[in-house]
């Protein structure tokens, strides 16, 4: 994400994203290849096609009270680390977390929808993968990072609006008058 998310809250509030930000982030990975193959660590050919991206701010909306389902993919592109998710505004329920890529038909078996741990931060193994879910009942707009510093700076960070729910009570507020705006003194 190349926005401070000051200035994404700012233009939210204000309805006014254009040029800052779009609500079009992808549902599904828009380039899928093989995630954790260990060839790709290394400097190579393969690493070099799946490398190069483009820099955007694209974020997600969400309708108030939806059940969210995410999962983290972990890639070995970049020699990547364990990444410590934190999505701002909820905690989430973590599912289950495995090694390798992802197989929904293999995996959601083992999805815990019994006792699954609410968590703050979720870690995402190198080279595996986290599962979360979690219910829209937060309204506003809320910052998802890897608590890596270097890595949202890298890119790894977005952001979820939540649309206001059908009373006052779960209705964001307006910002209170001694919001600072950007680019304001
Ligand atoms: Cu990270």
């Amino acid at each position: 994400m190349a926005r401070t998310f000051l200035l994404l809250a700012s233009r939210y509030y204000d309805g006014t994203p254009e040029g800052v930000y779009t609500e079009d982030f992808p549902v599904r990975p828009p380039r899928p290849y093989n995630y954790t193959n260990p060839a790709l660590i290394a400097p190579g050919p393969l690493e070099e096609v799946l490398e190069p991206t483009f820099k955007a701010t694209k974020l997600k909306r969400f309708k108030y009270n939806t059940s969210v389902e995410i999962i983290f993919q972990s890639t070995t592109l970049l020699m990547s680390d364990s990444n410590p998710m934190h999505l701002h505004g909820y905690d989430v329920f973590l599912l289950a977390q495995g090694l390798g890529n992802f197989d929904a038909k293999r995996d959601v078996r083992k999805f815990n929808y019994h006792n699954p741990q609410l968590r703050s931060t979720v870690l995402v193994p190198r080279g595996g993968w986290a599962a979360v879910r979690f219910v829209t009942d937060n309204p506003g707009m809320w910052y998802l990072h890897c608590h890596f510093e270097f890595h949202i700076i890298m890119g790894m960070a977005t952001a979820f609006i939540v649309e206001d729910g059908p009373t006052p009570e779960t209705s964001l507020p307006p910002p209170p008058p001694e919001f600072k705006k950007c680019g304001a003194s």
